[in-house]
């Protein structure tokens, strides 16, 4: 089978002349309309964006290239697996996964001005700033804005940014655990070992005891779980906009990972489990149902929203949260901080249901993470949107370098005032 470069290269002119066909014939059909609450509303439902890696059905979830993750066992996958499936809408056999391994593992060289700028940070810099910080740094190196600034044909814009990818997705998981190591004062930051595969790699760097293997494979479930949502929420669309203005992958990628950062997108798993710690710690325990009852209001009445449940585009059960749950049953169903993630399964969507406000009362991603971590003594909850960043940065990756190849514009929608709506309304 060929390789993800090989594979780009035989698939990009087709697809090229693919949609060239489609807008020739179709252009003027229109598939979408915005009322006056959409465009106050964070234009929930707009269609006015295309994203081949991945779609999320509100009554199916995440399916990568027509692959819904559950039925289509994507959950046994590797992560750079489904990298490979994210940039070309199939699994890679062994000929072309070792390849794609082997450029991973030849690029994971941070480069030592990068650990300088961490460890000059303030001591109490938030995880995700360190992160990011450290992807910017590494701006100098970018292909794409060498080849760039030397005169580039606008076809050939994947390539570099192929590239780019190649290491941002190789060093992320040696900064992210880095980060972990200088962050929390671990010891000595943990090499890379070039035998391993991406997810069991970062768990060796994190350096957490793993004598089961089986913090490898939540690495691995975690790293294929999270790397991409479609092109519409925060991170990805983010990083869509900066890198239609041609500015190249990491910033392209920082932009994106800073939007992850909110506590409404990928923060929510850090807040989550600060929600079920609180409610151990309050109950000395795991909590009763009754009790779980009564925080959730509690938490609902004090104008809060309870963390890992709502979805802006879901209204079923997140099928990433039914994967960690099914992790979580067969590997540590008696640790009291997953039972009570189980139990909130069971309080939470009826309560939300009852006051009646949330479109979607169903846990989502980040309800069910954080327990598993916590298992495996990585306890430190502000680091847990690090590893969604570790994860979601191939998708945006996969995203990015489409796009380049397809000739994307800058992005750019018409925005207007509200005087212009009050006119508007008055005149229909
Ligand atoms: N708890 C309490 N209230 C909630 C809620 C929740 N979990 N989810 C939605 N609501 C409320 C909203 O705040 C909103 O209230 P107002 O009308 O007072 O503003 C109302 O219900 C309607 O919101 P919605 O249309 O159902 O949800 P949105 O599309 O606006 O927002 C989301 C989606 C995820 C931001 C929201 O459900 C939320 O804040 N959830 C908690 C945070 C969270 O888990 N985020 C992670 C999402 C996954 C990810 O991106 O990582």
């Amino acid at each position: 089978m060929a390789t993800l470069q090989e594979k780009l290269k035989e698939q990009i002119p087709k697809l090229r002349d693919e949609i060239k066909q489609l807008v020739t014939e179709h252009g003027e059909k229109v598939i979408s309309s915005v009322t006056i609450s959409q465009a106050y509303g964070g234009m929930r439902g707009v269609k006015g964006l295309v994203c081949d890696t991945s779609v999320v059905e509100p009554d199916t979830g995440l399916i990568i290239r027509g692959r819904p993750i559950l039925e289509a066992k994507l959950t046994e996958k590797l992560p750079e697996e489904i990298f490979y499936l994210l940039l070309t809408g199939e699994l890679p056999d062994k000929t072309a996964l070792k390849s794609l391994q082997k450029d991973l593992s030849d690029r994971t060289d941070v480069p030592a001005y990068v650990w300088n700028v961490l460890r000059a940070m303030p001591a109490d810099s938030h995880p995700m700033t360190m992160l990011n910080t450290a992807i910017l740094t590494m701006q100098k190196e970018s292909v794409f804005a060498q080849k760039y600034a030397a005169g580039l044909h606008k076809n050939d814009y994947w390539e570099p940014m192929l590239e780019d990818a190649l290491r941002i997705v190789a060093r992320i998981p040696v900064v992210a655990a880095g980060v972990y190591r200088i962050r929390y004062r671990k010891g000595d930051i943990i090499p890379p070992d070039k035998k391993l595969d991406l997810g069991a790699n970062y768990a060796h760097m994190l350096g957490i005891p793993d004598p089961s293997g089986e913090f490898a494979n939540l690495m691995r479930l975690y790293l294929t779980l999270h790397s991409d949502h479609e092109g519409g929420n925060v991170s990805a669309f983010t990083c869509h906009t900066v890198g239609s203005a041609l500015s190249d992958a990491y910033y392209a990628v920082s932009a994106g990972l800073n939007g992850l950062a909110g506590p409404l997108h990928g923060l929510a798993n850090q807040e989550c489990l600060g929600f079920v710690l609180e409610l151990k710690e309050r109950y000395k325990g795991v909590p009763t149902e009754k009790q779980l009852e009564e925080f959730a209001w509690e938490r609902l009445n004090s104008g809060q929203v309870i963390p890992g449940y709502g979805h802006a585009v879901l209204r079923v059960t997140d099928p990433r949260f039914t994967a960690f749950r099914e992790f979580g049953e067969r590997v540590c169903p008696e640790d009291p901080v997953f039972k009570i993630v189980s139990l909130l399964f069971k309080v939470v969507p009826q309560v939300l249901m009852k006051q009646g406000k949330a479109k979607n009362p169903w846990p989502n991603v980040d309800a069910g993470s954080g327990a598993l971590l916590f298992h495996f003594s990585l306890t430190e909850f502000a680091y847990y949107t690090v590893l969604f960043s570790v994860s979601r940065a191939m998708g945006m990756l996969s995203q990015l370098i489409l796009n380049r190849a397809l000739g994307t514009p800058i992005t750019r929608p018409k925005s207007v005032s509200t005087e212009w709506i009050k006119q508007t309304v008055n005149k229909m």
